[in-house]
């Protein structure tokens, strides 16, 4: 009898949804696997407004400020609400998280709950909206601490070790859906002219020869020493020779490495003492991504995925690619 994977194999086209059922272990209860393709569903939803974005009258800043600080586009707050509406009633959650929300998210008591957390960014380098840059939506999934209890905040203070899944999903030339459930990262992309995502990238692996390093330039000179002693070592290596890229837009810097092999970087400055990026829904769900593909993600001195949050919106440094370039800044770190 043939395996899955060989029966599979027999198929040209693959859909999300048959590869997430294929792949789902036999005890599985498809919770999980159902969250999965709530979150491609969302992805379609969101896909087909951003296409559109600049047709619409969504551009510009609305009059709200997020948590952060920063202006909400009005995509974000469309897309945070598009995942929220898909995945709350569905008793597959017991909690969430956004970045565009200061608290976390309860799954309101008229529904059921189920046995996962989802934390996510709705829409990852929103500011480059109306000048038609990729952007997108990042994800991680955790399993609740305490099955018998509806959720709570401890639920979601949890460290990226704990990820049971997690990706992202990319609005760019195409739209892409990655992630791994622990068993390498796979991509998916979206066909629009019949909206299902077609497994594109099976079991993606960082290339050993990596090609780019990713930082804000604008900054450099005013890291940390053992940053930009590490920024001057990858603009020296020789071997292999490094190009600089950097769209500002993370889940595109990290996708663009990913393929091509290389390091996103996004550290401490004296501006921003802790960094930029969120560390639960960004960084660790990114992180955990790396890993499954032979990289690693390092907030310069330990891995991100040990880092327990003590905030929902906890920012962190960032270093991620290749494990040999992101092991070199712990390096020039650990010799100060
Ligand atoms: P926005 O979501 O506000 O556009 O921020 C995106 C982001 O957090 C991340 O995606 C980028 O890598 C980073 O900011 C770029 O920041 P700089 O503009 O400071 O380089």
């Amino acid at each position: 009898m043939k395996s899955k994977k060989e029966m599979m194999n027999d198929s040209q086209i693959i859909t999300i949804e048959r590869f997430l059922l294929d792949t789902q272990p036999d005890y599985a209860r498809g919770e999980l696997t159902g969250i999965l393709y709530d979150l491609a569903l969302a992805a379609k939803i969101i896909a087909a407004q951003t296409r559109r974005a600049g047709l619409l009258d969504i551009l510009g800043f609305s009059d709200q400020i997020n948590v952060q600080g920063e202006a909400q586009r009005k995509l974000d707050v469309y897309a945070d609400d598009v995942i929220v509406r898909l995945t709350q009633y569905t008793g597959r959650l017991c909690a969430m998280v956004s970045e565009e929300r200061e608290d976390w998210i309860p799954i309101p008591p008229h529904y059921p709950k189920g046995s996962y957390i989802l934390v996510f960014d709705p829409l990852d380098g929103s500011s480059n909206i109306d000048s038609n840059i990729s952007i997108g939506t990042i994800f991680g999934i955790y399993r609740t601490i305490d099955q018998s209890r509806r959720g709570c905040l401890e639920d979601c203070l949890q460290s990226g070790q704990n990820l049971i899944a997690a990706g992202y999903i990319l609005y760019g030339t195409s739209t892409m859906m990655i992630y791994s459930a622990g068993k390498g990262v796979h991509g998916f992309t979206l066909d629009p002219s019949f909206g299902e995502f077609i497994l594109s990238h099976e079991n993606i692996r960082y290339p050993a020869t990596p090609a780019y390093f990713s930082f804000n330039h604008a900054i450099t000179n005013h890291l940390p020493q053992p940053v930009t002693e590490y920024i001057d070592w990858l603009r020296n290596l020789k071997n292999p020779i490094l190009t600089h890229r950097y769209v500002g837009s993370m889940v595109a810097d990290f996708h663009r490495n990913l393929i091509h092999g290389g390091v996103f970087g996004y550290p401490a400055a004296p501006t921003k003492p802790d960094g930029k990026i969120r560390l639960l829904y960004e960084a660790a769900p990114l992180a955990y991504i790396a890993e499954q593909a032979g990289g690693f993600g390092s907030d310069g001195q330990k891995p991100l995925l040990n880092i327990k949050p003590t905030n929902i919106h906890q920012r962190t440094p960032v270093f991620i690619g290749n494990r040999f370039l992101v092991e070199k800044v712990q390096d020039f770190f650990s010799s100060k």
